[in-house]
C-alpha cells in the first residue's frame, strides 16, 4: 500500500500544527505508523491522497451513521449554503432540529445547540452546578466527555473522592471538585454518595462508554445511579454524544429505560458538521441565559449549515426506523465473523457490542470497566490495525475506541472485513 503523498503531507503538517493534526488521536501514535491523509468519503468508503480505498469503520468518530456524502444531506447543504452560512440570529431551522429531538426523547423538554460535544458537557455541568448550588461532580474512569478542565481529571491515589488533573494546565483547585468513580461499581458509587452526596451537583456518565473501547453500564448499576442521584438531589447527566441516535433513535437512555435530568449530544445530530447540544427538564434548562442566571453563548451555535446536515440526518433516521435493524444485523454479522476467526486462529480477544458500535479487545477477560479494558494488549491491536489497513479496512487507530457500522456498509463489505481479519489475526498470533 503506497502512502507516499500522505507521508509528505504529514511531514509538512507537523511543521504547522502540533503533531501535524487538529485532534490527537488522528496522529496514529498508538498504532505505530503515520496517518493516511484523506481526500474523499463516499458511502462506506474513504479515499486517501495516494488513491487507496478503505472501508471506513471510524465514520468521523461516529457522526456519519448514514455514510459519507449521503445524497440528501449533500443536496440540502448545497441549497442552504446559497442562502448564507451564518447570521448570528435565530432561524426556523434551529427550532425544527430542537423540535425533532424533543419529540423523540421523552426526557428532553428543552434543548440548547452548541458546536461540539465538549461544549455540551462543559455547559451541562455548569448548569447543574448553577441549578443545585453545589460544586462537586462525579465522572467515571475510562469515560471521556471532551476536554474541558473539570472533566480532564483522574482518580487520586487511594482517596475515595480526591481527583487529580489528567493534563497539565488543569489546576489542583479544579480537580478538587471532580470525583472519579469506578464504572459499573455499585459499591464504589454508594460509598461516594455516602461520603459526599450532599455536595454533589451532578453525575456525568457515558451510559454506553465508547472511549475505553465499548463498555455498557449494567442495568443494575444504571438503576442504582438513578436512585442515588434522586435520593441526594444530584442531577444525572447522560453523555450521549456518541450513543445519541446511534445505539437507538431514542439513545442509550431508551435501552436502560432511564430518564436522566440532562442529556448531552454531538456527532450524529450534526450529520458530519460541528454540532453539540444538551437538553433536559424545562425547570433546569430555564436556568440558562438569557432566561436564567447560568451563562452560556456561542457565535456559530445553531448555524444553518450544521442544522441542515443534522436535521436531514435525523429526519432520515426517524422516517426509516428499519435502518437501526439493518445496522444491528450487520454489526452482529461482523462480531460473529470476528469471533469465529479469533477462535480458529487462537488469539485471546473479548467483545462488547451495543447496536452498531462494537469493540474487539485483545484480552482474555470480559471487559466491564476501565481496569479490565486496560488489560488489553495494545501492541497486538497495533499489528491488527496495520494489517487491516493494508487490506483496505480503516479501523479506529486505538484499541480504546469504538468500531461503527453505517447504513452504507453492505453484507459484502462485512464479509470482506471478516476475511481480512483472518489474515491480520494470523500476524497477531505470531506475537504469542
Ligand atoms: P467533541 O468535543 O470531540 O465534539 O466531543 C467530545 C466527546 C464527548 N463525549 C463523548 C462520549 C465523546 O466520545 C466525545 C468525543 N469522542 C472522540 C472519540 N472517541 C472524538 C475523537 C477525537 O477526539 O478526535
Amino acid at each position: 500500500m503506497k502512502l507516499e503523498r500522505s507521508e509528505k503531507l504529514f511531514e509538512a503538517s507537523k511543521k504547522l500544527m502540533p503533531g501535524g493534526v487538529n485532534s490527537p488521536v488522528r496522529a496514529f501514535s498508538s498504532v505505530g505508523m503515520n496517518p493516511p491523509f484523506m481526500k474523499k468519503g463516499q458511502g462506506a468508503f474513504l479515499f486517501d491522497e495516494d488513491g487507496n480505498q478503505y472501508i471506513d469503520y471510524v465514520a468521523s468518530w461516529g457522526p456519519l451513521i448514514l455514510g459519507h456524502c449521503h445524497p440528501e444531506v449533500v443536496k440540502n447543504l448545497k441549497e442552504v449554503v446559497e442562502t448564507g452560512t451564518s447570521f448570528g440570529a435565530p432561524t426556523e431551522l434551529e427550532s425544527k432540529v430542537a423540535q425533532l429531538v424533543i419529540d423523540s426523547i421523552p426526557s428532553i423538554e428543552m434543548i440548547r445547540m452548541v458546536n461540539s460535544g465538549t461544549e455540551a458537557t462543559m455547559t451541562a455541568l455548569r448548569l447543574a452546578r448553577g441549578y443545585t448550588g453545589r460544586s462537586k461532580i462525579v465522572k467515571f474512569s475510562g469515560n471521556y466527555h471532551g476536554h474541558s478542565d473539570a472533566l480532564l481529571i483522574k482518580a487520586g491515589s487511594g482517596a475515595l473522592t480526591h481527583g487529580v488533573p489528567s493534563s497539565p494546565g488543569v489546576t489542583e483547585e479544579t480537580a478538587k471538585n471532580t470525583i472519579t468513580a469506578q464504572f459499573n461499581s455499585i459499591k464504589n458509587i454508594e460509598a461516594i454518595f455516602q461520603e459526599a452526596g450532599e455536595e454533589i451537583a451532578a453525575v456525568i456518565i457515558e451510559p454506553i462508554a465508547g472511549n475505553m473501547g465499548v463498555v455498557p453500564m449494567t442495568n443494575q448499576f444504571a438503576q442504582r445511579l438513578r436512585e442515588l442521584t434522586n435520593q441526594y438531589g444530584s442531577l444525572l447527566i447522560f453523555d450521549e454524544v456518541m450513543t445519541g441516535f446511534r445505539v437507538a433513535f431514542e439513545g442509550a437512555q431508551s435501552l436502560y429505560n432511564i430518564q436522566p435530568d440532562l442529556t448531552c449530544f454531538g456527532k450524529i445530530i450534526g450529520g458530519g458538521l460541528p454540532v453539540g447540544a444538551f437538553g433536559g427538564r424545562k425547570e433546569i434548562m430555564e436556568y440558562l441565559s438569557p432566561l436564567g442566571p447560568v451563562y452560556q453563548a456561542g457565535t456559530l451555535s445553531g448555524n444553518p449549515l450544521a442544522m441542515m446536515a443534522g436535521y436531514t440526518t435525523l429526519k432520515i433516521l426517524k422516517e426509516n426506523p428499519e435502518i437501526y435493524k439493518a445496522l444491528e444485523e450487520k454489526a452482529i454479522k461482523l462480531e460473529a465473523g470476528l469471533k469465529e476467526k479469533v477462535k480458529a486462529i487462537g488469539v485471546g480477544a473479548s467483545f462488547n457490542r451495543v447496536g452498531s458500535m462494537l469493540c474487539m479487545f485483545f484480552t482474555d477477560v470480559e471487559v466491564t470497566d476501565f481496569e479490565t479494558a486496560s488489560t488489553s494488549d495494545t501492541e497486538k491491536y497495533g499489528v491488527f490495525f496495520r494489517e487491516m489497513l493494508a487490506q483496505g479496512i480503516y479501523l479506529a487507530p486505538s484499541q480504546f475506541e469504538a468500531t461503527f457500522i453505517s447504513a452504507a456498509h453492505t453484507d459484502e463489505m462485512i464479509q470482506q472485513t471478516i476475511d481480512a481479519a483472518g489474515h491480520a489475526l494470523k500476524k497477531v498470533k505470531e506475537l504469542d
